[in-house]
């Protein structure tokens, strides 16, 4: 297929940077015991996911002990911890076992000032330091720059070329208040591009609703690892959500997303919504309640002859499968008449054109549900 925006590569390598372990314990109503943090880590290794992000070994005693935990678990996933860019935080990620650390220092004007009021050099030279220990320990080190966007381009380029001449792994682009659009995305992720040879990352909040859009721009633009979290979960409304993600992806070309265990998303989701006492949204990406329901005669006479016409992802690739709605006043005939099928029932198009009637005119009236259509169809079996 063409690619819509000519200047883009096809998307042919890219990674999951799973941080429901890290960003979705900043989620207001997270608190995973260590049994579910384990739970949590083996769940989304069995799903595939190349990398597990963990919360700093810094943040509490419990932090630590559970990431050493996670990291001897043998896992396929590469463990990660997220640090600030601190010798003492690079300390602790090499004693409890971290195969790679997700740094991140902050260079926008407005958390420079508010955080650490540090110049570029400082963070530079700082930054330098930290490498240098991590790389004695043999560690995969991806150094990101918070507020990504809303740093000046020649500040970002400068801080990522110096930390690209030093080998790391990745450079990391954060919307950390999510800020960004997805051109804007593409444009910056595209000038990074061009300035290094190592591997991106890109970390996206949804405050505007650009978290997925954004995510798959950068994608676009060359970037190689996505952060994600399961349902989207992180500070505020959260990050690019790993089910709306991997819906993109295959409303794309499923290809991209078939080494992953797909038919374990809904669980997921599920696992993740139960533990943070939340429900999964009605309107979620391919685990939501109405994710495959079909219900304007227009539609299901369509979906009922090719289901490609209205649905871009398959709920069979992930355990699901389509409802077409037919006890409401838009129904369609086709669908009725499928309706009488799975009942046993044959109606000629006369009689289910006239069943259809009658249908439209009582659900004016009231509320339907399945059993008074199948009521209704088995006068016509009669
Ligand atoms: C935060 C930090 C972060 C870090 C992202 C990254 C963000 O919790 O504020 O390391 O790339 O959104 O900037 O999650
Ligand atoms: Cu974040």
């Amino acid at each position: 297929m063409q690619s819509p925006n000519p200047a883009a590569e096809p998307i042919t390598r890219f990674a999951m940077v799973e941080t429901t372990l890290r960003e979705g314990e900043q989620f207001a109503t997270a608190r995973f015991t260590s049994e579910q943090r384990q739970a949590i880590a083996q769940a989304l290794d069995v799903f595939g996911v190349e990398y597990l992000e963990l919360t700093s070994p810094a943040a509490s005693p419990q932090s630590a002990r559970d990431l050493a935990a996670i990291a001897s678990l043998g896992l396929k996933a590469r463990i990660l911890t997220h640090i600030r860019c601190h010798l003492d935080d690079a300390r602790l990620a090499v004693e409890h076992g971290a195969q790679g650390v997700n740094m991140l220092f902050a260079t926008s004007e407005q958390l420079r000032r508010a955080s650490h009021g540090r110049s570029l050099d400082q963070i530079i030279e700082q930054a330098q330091h930290v490498t240098s220990y991590l790389q004695q320990h043999n560690i995969e080190i991806r150094f990101s720059c918070e507020d990504t966007f809303r740093t000046p381009l020649a500040d970002l380029l400068r801080i990522y070329t110096a930390m690209d001449s030093l080998g790391i792994q990745r450079v990391g682009l954060a919307d950390t208040v999510g800020i960004a659009a997805p051109r804007q995305v593409y444009d910056v992720v595209s000038a990074v591009r061009a300035a290094v040879r190592c591997d991106i990352e890109f970390h996206g909040h949804n405050d505007s609703g650009c978290a997925i859009a954004n995510a798959f721009c950068a994608l676009e633009a060359g970037a190689t690892h996505i952060d994600v979290s399961v349902l989207g979960i992180g500070e505020r409304n959260g990050i690019t959500p790993l089910g709306g993600f991997i819906a993109r992806l295959a409303a794309l070309d499923s290809n991209l997303v078939m080494r992953y265990d797909l038919s374990l998303l809904p669980q997921l989701d599920e696992m993740i919504a139960e533990m943070v006492g939340v429900m999964v949204p009605f309107n979620n990406y391919i685990t939501g309640a109405t994710a495959f329901t079909h219900k304007a005669g227009l539609h299901t006479k369509a979906v009922l002859s090719d289901p490609r016409s209205y649905e871009v992802i398959d709920p069979a690739l992930f355990g699901r499968s389509r409802t077409v709605a037919v006890a409401h006043r838009l129904t369609g005939w086709h669908a009725v008449a499928e309706r009488a099928r799975e009942l046993g029932i044959v109606l000629s198009e006369v009689q289910a054109r006239a069943a259809t009637t009658r249908l439209k005119a009582l659900a004016d009236e009231r509320v339907l549900d399945v059993e008074d259509v199948d009521e209704l169809l088995y006068e016509y079996a009669e």
